[in-house]
């Protein structure tokens, strides 16, 4: 018997040990601004692997559960959470995760601060991202459509860096009729006593020990109510009085879910909740989705995040495991794995942090590269935040799911904390939309906002900045590509898109990620992995679409009967 034991893998400071985004970073901000941010996120890099995370694991440990009554038989519908998910609300408002996107200390790149603490947080926060995703998204709505009480009041509160005075918001759009086709909610806004009551049940709620939230609800005035999604209003809720008592609300059961564990998701009834109208009657899910494109972003940030996470993990596990004589690390086959892995996040890197660019010059009125528009920027905005939603979610999934395989059995064991990474990176193409919604929102982008141009023109602009002596195939590639995709658009009637919505998605994003990333490797030669990985990606690039969608949707049937 041998009294061997294996060293576990292990997390240094995740900025120190991420060079990709010290360089992006050294790219755009200026020496002043870095000095500044470096030694922020310096520290901050330390503090998820030591402090946040034992938070998150302890939060993870102590589900949070559901008290209706008290001792006496009082209907009292507390969600207790753990101390350490409150510690991690506290925390987010001093890191300024929210306050940062909204001083607008960087003017247009405070986002690019803002998403990178959020990348380094994220995968160490036991999903505390999550109530922050919704909380930005309000905060942006407030500042799209708010009037003076909610900027003054709610506004103040959620980009506070006072952990006394932070609040976040939910975002209640789902009900049991509908996560994806919100036009059939059923909750009822009344006017009644000179103020907007909610009559109705959110089926899944998010982080419901919020103090505010967004949600959507049916007008109904002399008993009529106007169907579908035209008859949704959007109102502000706060969930508690002064003296701490719901809002005439009723929390009915927590969910249970596969991930997420620390995560209060909750199924609520309003029963008359005071509230207040936002922006037009009618104007709901219009007005809404200036919240969930943020939480959208937020999600592809967070998948991204989850990505390195588990990157990170197998590579430090690989230099310590050994098998048939030798570390892992030096088995070719098994190298060939972690490679592919890491091309996988530098591709999403990109996306990433090129849309997260795109949001701070879109809400700022600059423009990331000359001789685009503002109205490109939005377009630009509009087309490829749905897109690295979807393509970010999947691409983490997979790799979620092949990398967990390279710790062999020490991957399915629940206390390596490794199996949980598995069920958490399953909510990424879930949330805020799912694969197939997301790929419809790229459509209608497309048909509404003649996004696609946009995203061309952009596309054109950026590959000027591609070293053509040392990417030459790569870019004859990227044209072949690129025309094959204008010549389907124009070739082909917009009725016919649908069946092809998840090619057109995942092509477009095939696209950009190639782009951005020949882009980034022309900028940085002497990092010679980055040229490699671009090199490598686009020598895999191959767009596809059906050629007759209407042949192929008879067939599935036939297929599926
Ligand atoms: C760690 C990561 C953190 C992530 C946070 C997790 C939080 C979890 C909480 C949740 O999961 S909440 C549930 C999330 N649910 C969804 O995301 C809903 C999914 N369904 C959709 O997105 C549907 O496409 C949608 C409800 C938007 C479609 O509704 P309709 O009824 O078919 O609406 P329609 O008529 O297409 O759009 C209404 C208007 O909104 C149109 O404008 P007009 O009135 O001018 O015609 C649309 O153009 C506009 N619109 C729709 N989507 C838009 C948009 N505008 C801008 N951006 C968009 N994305």
């Amino acid at each position: 018997m041998t009294h061997f034991f294996q060293e576990p893998p292990q997390l240094k400071n995740q900025y120190e040990e991420d060079e990709l985004l010290q360089l992006y970073l050294e790219w755009k901000f200026s020496k002043k601004e870095l000095k500044i941010i470096q030694k922020d996120l310096h520290r901050f890099g330390k503090r998820v692997v030591t402090d946040i995370l034992a938070l998150a694991q302890a939060a993870e440990d102590n589900m949070p559960r559901l008290e209706q009554f008290d001792p006496w038989g009082n209907r009292i519908d507390e969600i207790k959470t753990s101390a350490a998910w409150k510690e991690l609300d506290r925390i987010s408002a001093e890191e300024g995760l929210i306050s940062h996107g909204y001083q607008r200390k960087y003017k247009e790149l405070s986002r690019l601060y803002q998403l990178s603490k959020l990348y380094l947080f994220h995968a160490s926060s036991a999903f505390y991202s999550c109530p922050l995703a919704m909380t930005d998204g309000a905060a942006r709505l407030i500042e799209l459509y708010g009037d003076q009480e909610l900027k003054h009041k709610a506004f103040q509160h959620i980009i506070s860096q006072n952990p006394d005075e932070f609040w976040t918001s939910g975002q209640w759009m789902t009900e049991k009729t509908g996560g994806s086709d919100v036009s059939q909610s059923e909750t009822i806004a009344r006017f009644e006593d000179n103020e907007w009551k909610l009559y109705g049940v959110k089926w899944f709620t998010s982080a419901t020990t919020s103090q505010m939230t967004m949600a959507l609800a049916r007008i109904e005035e002399e008993g009529k109510i106007v169907p579908g999604s035209k008859g949704l209003s959007l109102f502000y809720i706060e969930l508690r009085d002064e003296a701490g008592k719901l809002n005439n609300i009723e929390i009915l059961r927590l969910k249970d879910k596969l991930g997420t564990d620390a995560l209060p998701t909750a199924e609520l009834k309003l029963n008359g909740t005071k509230t207040k109208l936002v922006g037009e009657k009618g104007q709901g899910v219009k007005t809404i989705s200036s919240l969930f494109n943020i939480t959208r972003i937020y999600n592809a940030c967070c998948s991204l995040s989850a990505s390195r996470r588990i990157l990170v993990l197998a590579k430090d596990y690989a230099q310590k495991r050994t098998a048939f004589n030798k570390k892992i690390i030096q088995h070719p086959l098994h190298n060939e794995i972690l490679s592919q892995a890491e091309q996988d996040w530098f591709i999403q890197f990109m996306l990433v942090f090129n849309l997260t660019e795109l949001l701070g010059a879109d809400e700022c009125q600059k423009t990331p590269v000359s001789g685009l528009s503002s109205e490109d920027i939005a377009g630009v905005l509009r087309i490829l935040t749905p897109i690295a939603k979807l393509f970010t979610a999947k691409k983490t999934l997979s790799m979620t799911s092949e990398l967990l395989e390279s710790f062999g059995g020490a991957g399915y064991i629940e206390n390596t904390r490794i199996p949980r990474l598995l069920r958490d990176a399953q909510v990424f193409p879930i949330w805020e939309g799912t694969t197939n919604v997301l790929s419809l929102d790229v459509l209608r982008s497309i048909a509404k906002e003649n996004s696609l141009s946009s995203l061309i023109k952009y596309l054109s602009l950026k590959m000027k900045n591609i070293d053509l002596k040392l990417f030459s195939q790569e870019i004859d590639s990227l044209m072949t590509e690129m025309k094959k995709t204008e010549s389907y658009f124009r070739s082909t009637s917009s009725d016919e898109f649908e069946p092809n919505a998840r090619n057109i998605s995942f092509n477009l994003a095939q696209l950009s990620c190639a782009v951005f990333c020949l882009e980034f490797a022309s900028a940085h030669p002497k990092h010679k992995k980055y040229t490699l990985m671009a090199k490598r990606y686009c020598a895999q690039l191959k767009t596809y679409f059906f050629t007759d969608s209407g042949q192929r949707a008879n067939e599935n049937l036939e297929i599926i009967k």
